[in-house]
């Protein structure tokens, strides 16, 4: 079986061989992440990775995350192949929001701006109004609702509370997840708080309501990256996905990251907090990718030339 040193050098050259770039999502597995990294690709939120693939200048753009992603990264860079270590890769918000039952629930309420979450099929923001990521959710709802503007929220339903509890806007929810963050209990992270009294909770916004609740910080991936810089605790509970482990404890390596458990006490689950999909990239099919591209996205051109709409506002609203 080859080394990780090896992979990570026949990955380098390849990258270099096609003028390609690898963008890795923080919820990949450390590995994934570090190759981004040593090979002068990129790791970042969906947000992030959609602006770096706007803007690259590499011909092939591999994309190590879930579909999404790649969709997204196709559709602002339309000239460019993008690749997938595997289009198997999806997200339960994807897969909860079928595009003929949110196209329908949308034409029964025309008054209302439809914004969707990122995490949806090429079909789905072709239907919308807006594409956010949760680092811009609040900000974008606050601004739509200053202007009168009702609104349908799709897809994640825990997301679109929150977001909902901190504008007042008038939401209404489509009803999907995260089967990642929806394991999360409050009851188990207070009594692991109870014994780390020190430790900082810092919790992802597509979590339970309850889970929310006892955070010390809520946000996005990259606005608890941060937080873990800035707060002065040595010690942090982490409510989301634990590939974002990988930049947490390189930022800051003298502090602690724990994983916030996924059941009450007692609970068999002890690590639950990895996205099958995201951990589906490996070193193995991420080389594979690079010599014999078979997972190619491919987005139908009418689809994705309604989608850039949406996702292009998203990118001019972030700046
Ligand atoms: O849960 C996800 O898939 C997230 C947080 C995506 C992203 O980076 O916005
Ligand atoms: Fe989807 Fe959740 Fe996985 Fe993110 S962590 S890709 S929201 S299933």
């Amino acid at each position: 079986k080859a080394t990780k040193e090896a992979y990570f050098a026949d990955i380098q050259a390849l990258l270099k061989e096609k003028n390609a770039v690898l963008v890795a999502h923080y919820y990949t597995d450390a590995l994934v992440q570090e190759i981004a990294e040593k090979s002068g690709g990129f790791i970042g939120d969906s947000l992030e990775m959609a602006r770096f693939g706007a803007n690259t200048d590499a011909d092939l753009i591999v994309v190590a995350g879930v579909r999404f992603m790649g969709e997204t990264a196709k559709i602002l860079a339309p000239n460019k192949t993008v690749v997938m270590p595997t289009l198997e890769a999806t997200c339960s918000l994807d897969l909860g929001c079928p595009v003929d039952e949110f196209t329908k629930f949308c034409e029964q309420h025309p008054d209302r701006e439809v914004v969707v979450y990122a995490n949806t099929s090429a079909e789905v923001k072709a239907v919308a109004d807006w594409v956010v990521t949760s680092s811009i959710a609040v900000d974008l709802i606050d601004h739509l609702d200053a202007q009168g503007k009702k609104i349908i929220w799709g897809p994640d339903k825990h997301l679109g509370g929150y977001v909902q509890k901190q504008t007042g806007a008038d939401m209404l929810l489509w009803d999907a997840s995260c089967i990642v963050h929806e394991e999360f209990k409050a009851k188990g992270i207070l009594d692991m708080k109870a014994m780390y009294p020190d430790a900082a909770i810092l919790v992802h916004p597509e979590s339970p309501d309850s889970v929310v609740q006892i955070a010390d910080v809520v946000g996005s991936t990259t606005q608890l990256i941060k937080a873990s810089q800035s707060l002065p605790n040595q010690q942090f509970i982490v409510a989301t996905d634990r590939g974002i482990f990988y930049k947490m404890q390189q930022l800051s390596p003298q502090k602690s990251f724990i994983e916030a458990p996924t059941g009450g006490a007692g609970s068999s689950c002890k690590s639950c907090a990895h996205c099958p999909w995201m951990a589906m990239n490996t070193l193995e099919n991420l080389k594979q990718a690079l010599i014999d591209p078979t997972d190619i996205v491919e987005v139908d051109i009418e689809i994705a030339n309604k989608a850039m709409i949406p996702l292009n506002r998203m990118l001019e609203f972030a700046k």
